[in-house]
């Protein structure tokens, strides 16, 4: 016979937001164990909400992963990004600040995300948690890290804080013990063994990003948007064709380096990660297209899926 305890059912959505290059997306890929989401070493990568699916015997937990917070939006594109962390607050059970080690906000520039993130704290729970500690006699002494812990302490009285580092797993299993005790009874929200909300082509867009931020420097990442015109699988391979957007005829000619050697090493490189990520051979023909504004243009950004 079975108890009630093991009849129960419990599901949720729980947020990551937290100040861009936290750790977030990597946190999102540990918890999930797929990567779903795209990691670089610069800030404000993860452009969309992201959500990624985890389905244990008795609980379905659907983790959002979210751009960075930013102080200032020079682009409708950003505040368009800023507008995902809002919406992603209001459908949250559970919202899990991410913070690092040795990180503290104290400039004035903070004041109105801090106090914007008290209201939360308030209203749901809420979770801090501080990363990369992993970084403890590496590079930080460990009465750093009570230091950072007294810190978010000040600012959050009421608050659970948690030591992690998402690199490392360190702590991730008393993490995934806590949401899930937190979490209400319900059914699950997605078809058991969902992996995310995206589709095939976003993910296809992504990892060409990411392959970006490695292999081009300074604003060049952040200028690019990659839309996939194609996606076509079948049992042995998957044919793809995607354009990559930039903003300016320098930044076209940048993108694909002198005798094409930068464009050919990008195709590589992202038919790499597209075949890790989905398992299968992938033909990949990359084009590059200059649109002015496009950070700016509401139809283009429609297009892109913002
Ligand atoms: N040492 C260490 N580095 C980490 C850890 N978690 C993430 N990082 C590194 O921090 C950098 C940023 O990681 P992301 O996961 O892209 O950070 P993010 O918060 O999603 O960044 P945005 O999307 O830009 O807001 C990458 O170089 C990661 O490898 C950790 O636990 N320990
Ligand atoms: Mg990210």
């Amino acid at each position: 016979m079975c108890s009630n305890e093991q009849l129960i059912h419990k599901s949720g959505f729980v947020n990551i937001i937290g100040f861009p290059n936290v750790g977030k997306s990597t946190l999102i890929n540990s918890l999930v164990g797929e990567d779903i989401s795209i990691i670089t070493p610069k800030p404000q990568t993860t452009r969309h909400r992201i959500l990624g699916i985890v389905d244990k015997y008795n609980a379905q937990i659907i983790f959002s992963d979210t751009p960075g917070f930013m102080i200032k939006t020079a682009f409708f594109m950003q505040r368009i990004m800023m507008k995902y962390i809002e919406k992603s607050l209001e459908d949250a059970d559970i919202v899990l600040f991410t913070t690092e080690i040795g990180k503290f906000f104290i400039s004035d520039k903070y004041f109105s995300i801090l106090n914007y993130l008290k209201n939360i704290n308030k209203n749901k729970h809420f979770l801090i948690l501080i990363n990369k500690i992993d970084k403890i006699g590496v590079e930080y002494d460990e009465k750093i890290l009570y230091e950072t812990i007294n810190y978010w302490h000040r600012i959050f009285p009421h608050s659970e804080i948690l030591p992690i580092s998402a690199l490392k797993n360190i702590n991730q299993d008393l993490l995934m013990d806590k949401i899930i005790g937190l979490l209400s009874e319900h059914p699950p929200y997605y078809p058991k063994g969902s992996l995310s909300n995206r589709s095939e082509r976003f993910f296809v867009n992504e990892i060409i990003r990411e392959k970006i931020f490695f292999l081009y420097k300074k604003e060049i990442p952040y200028s690019v948007e990659i839309f996939t015109e194609k996606f076509k699988k079948n049992e042995i391979c998957i044919h793809i064709f995607s354009s990559i957007y930039v903003e300016r005829d320098s930044q076209k000619g940048i993108i694909i380096g002198k005798k094409g050697t930068y464009i050919n090493k990008l195709g590589a490189l992202s038919i790499k990660g597209i075949e890790k990520f989905f398992k299968k051979k992938v033909w990949l023909k990359l084009d590059v297209k200059v649109c002015k504004n496009w950070r700016s243009d509401y139809k283009l950004l429609k297009k892109f899926g913002y």
